[in-house]
């Protein structure tokens, strides 16, 4: 079926470190090889990604010399050419190595914030070489187990001073390059700060150069927090925030199980891409997700085509949606009663309001025919419609 098959312009792109997963979680050890950078950039070619994303980490080994790293990247860079990929998003792992153990940007430590200032900062260069347009910060280590240690107030000012401060940077550099801050409420560390992606919204807006930051949600990690994700994505989109998307799935109630797209919660995933098909949404379609760790590379290869074949089915499942005359006669029907209509504030409008008598009752009386259109929607995503 030609309509489910990956196109450039979808524009689909997965991490390094999602592809190069390898199986390890904190009861077993790595189940798959190591998979180098080029391998991958291939691999990801091959189940028609367009672009591939990764940590400065997951390119280049945190102890590389100067002349080992230009190697890395040279041949990196030639690889990228040789399966026609883009770098579309880079991030930076503040995270993994022990000097991050108690965070990097919020540390109580100042010589460990310089030292993620400086480590993010090569990370920017880098990105703005390969072409990115989006730096992904994701605070893997900025929590507590122990709110003693930390004023929570003084850890959103030293939040604050480091993003400030890489935004002049970026400007100081002239890169054309946006950042995008991912929330999590909890994993690594027992709490995460600034745990949802409407925390960081609220956030950005307190920063020096706000315009220049955005979002990246998660579909996991806002279901880990037992939100909505397609109503935090709304919220972004409609505040112009979404810079960024990291699409995979989650059972409710779990450990951050960073699932095949579309795998678990099918509704929820529906209603995400018909928002960002509905909106046209330029960005990147991107992959957070890695295989199970049963599998080998040929599962691996399998589970980035289902992520990628998932969205197909969906973006199609909205079109049928938007398409479909019971749907949209139920739609219409609510739209006929001024659901669309701006409510504006005048003094008059105010004072009409104020006088006029409300037949509560008969509002109280009206029933709403949601209980049709979710079994519409239901028919549709099961395949029977
Ligand atoms: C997680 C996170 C990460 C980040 C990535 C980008 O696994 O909990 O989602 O995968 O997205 O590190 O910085
Ligand atoms: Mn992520
Ligand atoms: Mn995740």
């Amino acid at each position: 079926m030609d309509r489910l098959i990956p196109k450039p312009e979808d524009h689909f792109t997965f991490g390094l470190w999602t592809v190069g997963n390898r199986g390890r979680d904190p009861f077993g050890v790595e189940v798959r090889p190591v998979l180098p950078p080029v391998r991958l950039v291939q691999l990801l070619s091959e189940v028609g990604a367009y672009g591939v994303n990764f940590h400065d980490n997951d390119l280049i080994p945190i102890d590389a010399t100067f002349h080992e790293r230009d190697a890395i990247v040279a041949e990196f860079k030639q690889a990228l050419k040789d399966y026609n990929m883009r770098v579309p998003m880079v991030t930076v792992n503040l995270f993994t190595d022990p000097a991050f153990r108690d965070g990097a940007f919020t540390s109580n430590v100042r010589a460990v914030r310089e030292y993620a200032l400086q480590k993010t900062m090569v990370s920017i260069d880098l990105a703005a070489e390969l072409g990115a347009e989006v730096f992904v910060l994701w605070g893997g280590r900025e929590g507590t187990e122990v709110d003693a240690s930390k004023d929570a107030r003084d850890v959103l000012k030293r939040y604050r001073e480091c993003v400030d401060f890489l935004c002049e940077y970026v400007l100081d550099h002239n890169y054309a390059l946006k950042f995008a801050l991912e929330a999590k409420p909890n994993e690594p560390r027992g709490d995460l700060f600034l745990p949802t992606t409407g925390s960081m919204l609220a956030f950005i807006e307190t920063l020096a150069h706000p315009e220049m930051v955005g979002v990246n949600p998660e579909f996991a990690h806002e279901t880990m927090a037992g939100l909505n994700f397609y109503h935090q994505v709304a919220q972004a989109l409609e505040a112009g925030k979404l810079f960024h998307i990291d699409l995979n799935d989650q059972k409710i109630g779990r450990f951050d199980q960073d699932l095949r797209f579309a795998s678990e919660n099918f509704k929820t995933a529906f209603y995400l891409v018909k928002l960002l098909e509905d909106a046209g949404w330029q960005g990147m379609r991107h992959f957070d997700a890695h295989a199970y760790r049963t599998e080998d590379e040929e599962g691996v290869k399998a589970f980035a085509r289902g992520c990628i074949r998932n969205y197909l089915i969906l973006r199609e499942k909205a079109q049928r949606f938007n398409e479909d005359p019971e749907i949209q006669a139920i739609l219409q029907q609510l739209r006929a009663e001024g659901g669309d209509e701006p409510l504006l504030y005048s003094p008059e409008m105010a004072a009409a309001l104020k006088q006029r008598n409300f037949d509560r009752v008969a509002l109280g009386e009206k029933a709403y025919p949601y209980e049709k259109l979710d079994q519409l929607v239901v028919d549709l995503l099961l395949g029977v419609r």
